[in-house]
């Protein structure tokens, strides 16, 4: 069918366009390679800012958030021993709603599938595309039941399989520019089975490594510790990861850390890209397809969110009306929020991880960077409005 649109990923970007799709009538089919219950459970994101709440409301797609998120407004610096308590929603009026991603991604599934009758196929394999700089683009995949190879004829496709699918990988090279930052840098990706131990979200700066704790809901903390990249995880026992956590996160009236069962223990290489432009003829990226941010700032999901509201009204303009006019101007638009995000997430890296470098000259310019959050009015509300998500994009 000449107006459909092929979405491949169901992560929060791909069922958000799908979704915003289904609600214009335009026809899409959304190809997944693992099963539906696998990706309700994946953990990984659970900040989302208010700008992209607001968003998912007005379309009818806020509903879990609204009833079930908690709202965050502060968060917390454990440096020299020391508790500065930043308070980002008083300086920037915004908050974030906590809301695991494996929850954001249940809702959209039954409003896509379940509500809306929308079609989903999970468990494919052999994603292939065709065609994506002609007028006949096409995406092929073996049926997981039959075997078969199977392949839609469509208007266009998103792609929006994650940081590693294959419509990035199909994108020829001299067609795009993948910029690369490599931060040196591990983190210890850690989800507690215990209740948060503090309010807000709390980062320790410290000579042993940063560590921080950010809640998931009332019973499961994440916590990350920085380590080697490429650390293997079996070298962090339940003892060491504890003991590091106390350490690192300790200071002067701190609530004692709640310790629970780690279910899950993963290193992290912290790097980030992006692909300039997102769009090859009838293929357009978004979310970890198109660019990853370390979750250093938490703005992966977020930036994901951003893309898909913007590429599903453009697809929607192009298959319902015949109006081009958003899907040509969908990278440049994207892009530009993906770079404040990306380069937020590299000046506050440089905070967080200067303690600890071991370069005298990193961890000074790290300690004016932190007396100047906490002492300027002007440098905090700059800051916080970073820190919660940019209103406009610049
Ligand atoms: P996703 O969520 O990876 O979804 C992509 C989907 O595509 C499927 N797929 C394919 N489907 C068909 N054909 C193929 N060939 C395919 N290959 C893959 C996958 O199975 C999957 O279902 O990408 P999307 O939608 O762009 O969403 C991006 C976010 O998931 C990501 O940015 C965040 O999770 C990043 N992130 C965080 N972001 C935040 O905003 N706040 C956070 O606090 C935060 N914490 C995190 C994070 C990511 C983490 N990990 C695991 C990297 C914490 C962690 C530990």
């Amino acid at each position: 069918r000449r107006s459909l649109v092929v979405v491949i990923g169901a992560g929060p970007a791909g069922l958000t366009v799908a979704n915003i799709l289904r609600a214009a009538s335009v026809d899409c089919v959304v190809l997944e390679t693992e099963s539906r219950e696998f990706i309700e459970q994946r953990p990984r994101a659970g900040f989302v800012e208010e700008w992209a709440v607001r968003a998912l409301e007005e379309r009818g797609f806020a509903e879990g958030i609204m009833a079930r998120a908690q709202a965050h407004h502060e968060c917390e610096f454990r440096w020299a021993g020391e508790r500065h308590t930043f308070r980002y929603g008083e300086l920037s009026g915004r908050r974030h709603f906590v809301y695991p991603q494996p929850l954001l991604v249940t809702d959209l599934v039954r409003a896509y599938a379940d509500r809306a009758g929308g079609d989903i196929r999970f468990g494919v394999r052999e994603v292939a595309l065709h065609g994506m700089d002609t007028d006949r683009p096409a995406v092929s995949y073996t049926d997981p039941e039959t075997g078969q190879r199977l392949r839609i004829d469509c208007a266009a496709v998103a792609g929006c399989d994650g940081a590693r699918g294959v419509t990035r990988a199909s994108l020829p090279a001299e067609r795009v520019s993948v910029a690369r930052h490599d931060y040196g840098i591990g983190w210890l990706a850690l989800l507690a089975e215990a209740p948060p131990s503090s309010d807000c979200v709390v980062f320790g700066l410290h000579p042993r490594g940063f560590a921080a704790h950010m809640a998931r809901g009332p019973r499961m903390t994440r916590y990350y510790l920085e380590c080697t990249p490429g650390d293997d995880p079996d070298n962090w026992s339940y003892d060491r990861v504890w003991s590091e956590l106390r350490t690192r996160l300790d200071a002067a009236g701190a609530r004692p850390l709640t310790e629970g069962r780690l279910i899950e223990k993963r290193v992290l290489d912290m790097h980030n890209y992006v692909v300039e432009p997102m769009s090859y003829g009838r293929l357009h990226l978004a979310g970890d397809a198109a660019h990853l941010a370390a979750p250093i700032a938490a703005k992966g999901m977020n930036l994901a969110l951003h893309d898909a509201l913007l590429l599903g009204d453009a697809l929607v303009a192009h298959c319902a009306r015949g109006d081009g006019s958003g899907l040509r101007g969908y990278s440049d638009a994207a892009l530009r929020r993906v770079w404040q995000y990306e380069e937020f997430s590299e000046w506050f890296s440089e905070v967080l991880h200067g303690t600890s470098s071991g370069d005298p000259f990193k961890a000074g310019t790290a300690a004016a960077r932190l007396r100047r959050l906490f002492g300027s009015q002007s440098a905090a509300t700059a800051f916080a409005d970073l820190y919660i998500g940019n209103e406009v994009d610049n």
